[in-house]
């Protein structure tokens, strides 16, 4: 879950490691399935830093020290937790890489609540019964969904990296392309060690610094961890995931989720529905919908969970939703709005549904990164501003796409699609 778009914020699937962001900001990680991660955290062959950095990181230690003891880390606290940290070459070579093609939606999807990842989320509800029925009736939060996080975050506790969140972090801060957010996780991590929750040795995850089952951020730790199983401690790294699931589900209530509410349903958009109120953010009540023709896929009237937003996450040829106000809950966790998706659908299907009913544009490809970019500058060129070029299908970029489309009397989705680029060549 988590933080801002700290890492590249590629909308659809990037090999980062994903996680609960912490209050206020955008999530870090957009869509990384534990799978993906697991991949990217095992490709690289660890490099030793050379005798310059190493002094360099050297330097960067001593000044953080002095700055975490005045913020109340004990002494003998940080020297036991930097007790043989190093800098690490594996995570600035992570943290510098970026993807430079992303997937398609349904791709993502295929992988994230693939067959094998629902028949496993099934037993997962089967042998933890009473653990998710205690949970859910303290939290108020589905427990399909704290499965389908669990799911998504670490393949249900399977991929919980192995990276010390100190070593981790401190690389991150020493590199210092985003110094002040790991320093701010840092001083969290401390602060949880001298808490004497965990010991330094056990407190590992991904290389970004997101730990345990559910991959909670250091700051998200402070304020959303439970200690469900009583025994004094927040332990979301053991192998019991108890206080680790209860710790999401403490999350996502926090953040309003609504029990036995959907994130969304797929609908049928009528005849002539203008694509540019299929906005996330252009939120109506469902009277306003219904009285615009919209109905669930297997046209019934739309079910009223409070105000719904339609999104069409492949245009106006792939599947169409209406979505609720958990769907912006679990954005809390990870911004990414493929990411919500995969979460809700898993969910869904552990429960018992199926596949969407509307087919996917299987034969669309991916725009590559730099396809993007000279999709952004097209566009641009043309009098439809994206606000700059960086390679990240946005709102702007949406928003200027649906411009384009209008001028040209075309169906308004605001979906960047290799046809639009080839039409802007
Ligand atoms: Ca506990």
């Amino acid at each position: 879950m988590f933080t801002r778009h700290y890492i590249s914020a590629l909308v659809l699937g990037t090999v980062l490691s994903g996680c609960a962001s912490h209050a206020n900001t955008a999530p870090a990680t957009p869509g990384a399935t534990a799978a993906a991660k697991s991949t990217a955290e095992n490709a690289t062959v660890t490099v030793k830093p050379n005798p310059a950095e190493l002094a360099d990181f050297n330097a960067w230690k001593t000044g953080f020290r002095a700055k975490a003891l005045t913020k109340g880390i004990k002494a003998a606290v940080f020297d036991r937790a930097f007790d043989g940290v190093t800098l690490s070459q594996q995570v600035i070579k992570l943290d510098g890489s970026q993807a430079e093609f992303t997937r398609q939606i349904w791709d993502y999807l295929d992988t994230a609540t693939s067959s094998t990842r629902v028949s496993t989320g099934r037993e997962k509800a089967q042998a933890l019964a009473s653990t998710l029925k205690a949970i859910e009736a303290r939290y108020q939060v589905d427990a399909k969904v704290i499965l389908s996080v669990w799911g998504m975050e670490t393949n249900y506790g399977s991929y919980r990296g192995n990276t010390s969140t100190i070593a981790g972090l401190a690389t991150l801060a020493f590199e210092g392309r985003r110094r002040d957010f790991a320093e701010q996780q840092l001083l969290a991590a401390l602060q949880i060690l001298q808490s004497g929750d965990i010991t330094p040795e056990r407190m590992k995850g991904s290389w970004a610094g997101a730990m345990g089952h559910t991959q909670f951020m250091p700051t998200s730790y402070l304020e959303y961890a439970q200690d469900f199983t009583g025994d004094g401690k927040r332990d979301i790294w053991s192998d019991d995931p108890t206080d680790a699931l209860a710790s999401t589900a403490a999350y996502l209530k926090r953040f309003g989720w609504q029990h036995n509410a959907p994130w969304g349903v797929e609908v049928s958009l009528p005849k002539g529905f203008d694509y540019a109120n299929a906005d996330q953010n252009n939120r109506q009540p469902v009277s306003t919908w219904r009285a615009q023709g919209v109905t669930t896929i297997t046209g019934q009237p739309l079910p009223d969970f409070g105000d719904a937003a339609i999104l069409v996450p492949a245009g106006a040829h792939g599947p169409t939703f209406a979505i609720f106000n958990n769907f912006r809950v679990i954005r809390r966790y990870n911004n990414a709005t493929s990411y919500a998706m995969a979460v809700g659908h898993l969910a869904d299907k552990i429960a018992g549904g199926g596949e969407f009913v509307a087919k996917w544009p299987r034969a669309e490809r991916a725009l590559s990164r730099n396809e993007k970019i000279e999709l952004q500058r097209q566009l641009t060129a043309r009098g439809f501003d994206t606000q700059g070029a960086d390679g990240v299908i946005g709102p702007n970029t949406i928003s200027a796409i649906r411009g384009y489309q209008q001028s040209r009397n075309q169906v308004a989705d605001g979906y960047a699609s290799a046809s639009l680029l080839e039409q802007l060549r």
